[in-house]
């Protein structure tokens, strides 16, 4: 509030209000487009996400909000629709294909149907820890694919971290390889992750975030896999009992603007928007991190039964999903593949 008196204070965004006041919409619309620079109009931004506003994800849509707010000195307005009331990633991000909603921040996983080689983000035990996954998500890689995203209707800003992922269930512990076996296991809506389920002998269901909890509760699944910082957020040690670290795979968040909106926005509206994801990103990965040491007590503390998988074990677990990994590489391209491989190993060697 004291920001935004001050920035109007300044008068430097004073043209674009008067402008604003003076004109009927339709002459309105004729300025904006002949209005050179300072072209911050008055936006109303709808934004979207599936976990809640105390999630990661959602402190960081929070985040971008105060600063999208700030630095349009109050024109550019956000809305935030926290767990899913929008509906699910798939659904959100269509709706910004469809120009019906302006941002959403959902896992790659459920997007390869658009990109098919954000799939390669779906790799099993390809980062040791974040900072191996943010080096893949920040250099050549992570640009390459987000290039990809304006022929589909949608604009990349930025990666946020939805971070490594673990298996809560209602049966046993998950220690070893063959603790999978017989598991009914709910995925994203992504082909690897399915494959290599199956290839651990679970028996994966996709299925879209939002029902998740009561596929749980009814049993219609055993498990699920997420984040820390989700299973605790989504209350999941209500219906499960067991918490295996498995660390299995790393998830993004990708940070998407409908392209639609994004080619009505003058550039300083863009910079406004592109530094505001980007700034939101760094401090959600921050969080992040703390919230889900954070949400492990938490979970211990609700009662989950938690247990480690020694590294031995994963390797294991990595050895039977090799075949489903050899043949994803070959259909997302194992040039694209090798880089990323190369990015950890550079990031590792640091
Ligand atoms: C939130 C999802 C979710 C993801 C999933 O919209 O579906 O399990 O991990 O957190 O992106």
């Amino acid at each position: 509030m004291n920001l935004l008196v001050k920035r109007l204070a300044t008068g430097v965004l004073l043209p674009g209000m008067l402008l604003l006041g003076a004109c009927s919409n339709g002459e309105d619309a004729a300025k904006s487009e002949s209005a050179p620079s300072n072209g911050i109009q008055e936006r109303t931004i709808k934004a979207g996400i599936g976990n809640s506003e105390t999630h990661p994800q959602g402190q960081g849509m929070v985040k971008f909000k105060e600063l999208v707010e700030e630095k349009s000195g109050g024109k550019m307005k956000v809305q935030n629709f926290f767990d899913a009331t929008l509906g699910d990633d798939l659904k959100m991000t269509e709706a910004l294909q469809g120009g019906m909603q302006e941002v959403t921040v959902p896992s790659t996983s459920p997007l390869v149907g658009m990109v098919p080689e954000f799939g390669i983000y779906d790799f099993p035990f390809v980062f040791q820890n974040e900072k191996e996954a943010h080096a893949v998500l920040d250099g050549a890689v992570g640009d390459k694919l987000l290039e990809k995203l304006p022929d589909q209707g949608l604009v990349g800003l930025a990666y946020w971290e939805n971070g490594f992922r673990n298996l809560t269930n209602s049966k046993h512990p998950v220690k070893t390889a063959d603790d999978f076996k017989g598991l009914k296991i709910r995925t994203m809506q992504n082909e690897v992750h399915l494959d290599a389920f199956s290839k651990l002998g679970a028996n994966p269901t996709p299925m879209a975030f939002s029902e998740v909890f009561t596929a749980l509760e009814t049993g219609t699944v055993d498990g699920q896999e997420n984040p820390l910082a989700t299973i605790k957020t989504q209350k999941y040690s209500e219906v499960q009992d067991y918490l295996s670290l498995t660390k299995h795979v790393y998830t993004p968040f990708v940070f998407l603007v409908s392209k639609k909106f994004w080619d009505e926005l003058s550039p300083e509206e863009q910079k406004v928007m592109s530094e505001a994801a980007q700034e939101a990103g760094k401090y959600q990965r921050e969080i992040n991190q703390t919230e889900n040491e954070k949400a492990l007590k938490t979970l211990e503390e609700e009662g989950m039964k938690i247990n480690e998988v020694t590294a031995e074990e994963q390797e294991k677990m990595k050895q039977i999903i090799q075949p489903v990994t050899d043949k994803y590489a070959e259909k997302f391209g194992t040039e694209l593949v090798d880089e990323m491989m190369t990015a950890v190993e550079e990031a590792r060697s640091n």
